[in-house]
């Protein structure tokens, strides 16, 4: 762990000077300063009472479709009333000073895309998209239907959002691009993730075991904090405008 008091490590502006490809994690801590809350503080309100990791599951969708349903609309109006903070606006900066630039994140809002992000790997799925539970139909116009959840369509089934829940497997070429940006980058930055949720957890210790320098960004300490390379501890709006500042002064 290499670190300059207080300020960022030169040794670090260096490494992002001269890195030809560069790989960046980012988890819900990310959004959280647009106001859409982690998962582990996602809950307030009516929805205190419920655990995410229970709620974003198949068996829940089946026990109580209304319920998860109504879950996910509350968290598309926060999305879509979100906008991207200074964080996903300073990786899309960063991106165009790169020669290659892989953004993976485990968010289902597109506030990356929305600032402007081209090379995004969404592993977790899309939480504005709505397919048919049984013919995998996608439909735009899902919420107008009057049923909660609407029904699709085709086939009458039911609809969901096209997120991958706990328990279901993530998007093998998704996945698989994803384990390849972090065995091949010169550098790997992991931003705003607890570091806990499998498999996209293992993708920073993948650049480690490569040989990779780790970057992460997060005000708290997380499974990963003891290996990283450089830990910047602090708020993802604050962290990444400096860094690309000292950068590539942009
Ligand atoms: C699977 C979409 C095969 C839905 C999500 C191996 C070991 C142990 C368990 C497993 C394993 N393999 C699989 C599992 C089970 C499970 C899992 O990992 N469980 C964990 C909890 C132990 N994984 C799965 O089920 C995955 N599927 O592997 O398929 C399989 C199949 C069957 C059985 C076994 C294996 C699917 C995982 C995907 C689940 N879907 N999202 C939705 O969004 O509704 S995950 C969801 O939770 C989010 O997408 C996100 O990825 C995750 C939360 O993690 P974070 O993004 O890190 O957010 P979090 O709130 O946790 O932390 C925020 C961080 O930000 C904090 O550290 C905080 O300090 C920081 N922060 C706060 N503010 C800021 C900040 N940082 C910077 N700046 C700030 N301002
Ligand atoms: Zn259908």
């Amino acid at each position: 762990m290499e670190w300059d008091e207080g300020g960022i490590h030169q040794g670090l502006i260096a490494k992002l000077r001269n890195s030809n490809h560069i790989t960046v994690l980012t988890g819900a801590g990310i959004s959280a300063e647009s106001g859409v809350p982690t998962f582990r503080q996602a809950q307030s309100g009516l929805w205190a009472q419920y655990d995410p990791q229970q709620l974003a599951t198949p068996q829940a969708f089946r026990r109580n479709p209304r319920l998860v349903w109504e879950w996910y609309s509350w968290r598309r109006e926060l999305v879509n009333k979100a906008k991207p903070n200074p964080g996903h606006i300073a990786l899309a900066t960063m991106e165009q000073q790169v020669s290659r630039f892989t953004l993976i994140t485990q968010n289902v809002d597109d506030l990356h895309r929305r600032a402007g992000s081209q090379n995004i790997i969404a592993l977790h799925g899309d939480i504005l998209k709505t397919r048919c539970i049984d013919c995998r139909t996608y439909t735009e116009d899902a919420l107008q239907n009057e049923n909660i959840p609407p029904r699709c369509f085709h086939c009458g089934g039911l609809l969901r959002p096209d997120v991958v829940w706990f328990g279901e497997s993530l998007p093998t070429e998704a996945l698989e691009a994803a384990f390849t940006a972090a065995r091949e980058c010169d550098l790997f930055l992991s931003i705003g993730t607890s570091t806990l949720v499998e498999p996209a957890a293992s993708l920073p210790f993948i650049a480690l075991q490569n040989d990779i320098p780790v970057v992460e960004i997060n005000p708290e300490e997380t499974p990963l904090s003891g290996s990283a390379t450089y830990q910047l501890k602090g708020a993802a709006g604050k962290v990444l405008p400096e860094l690309v500042r000292s950068v590539w002064q942009v």
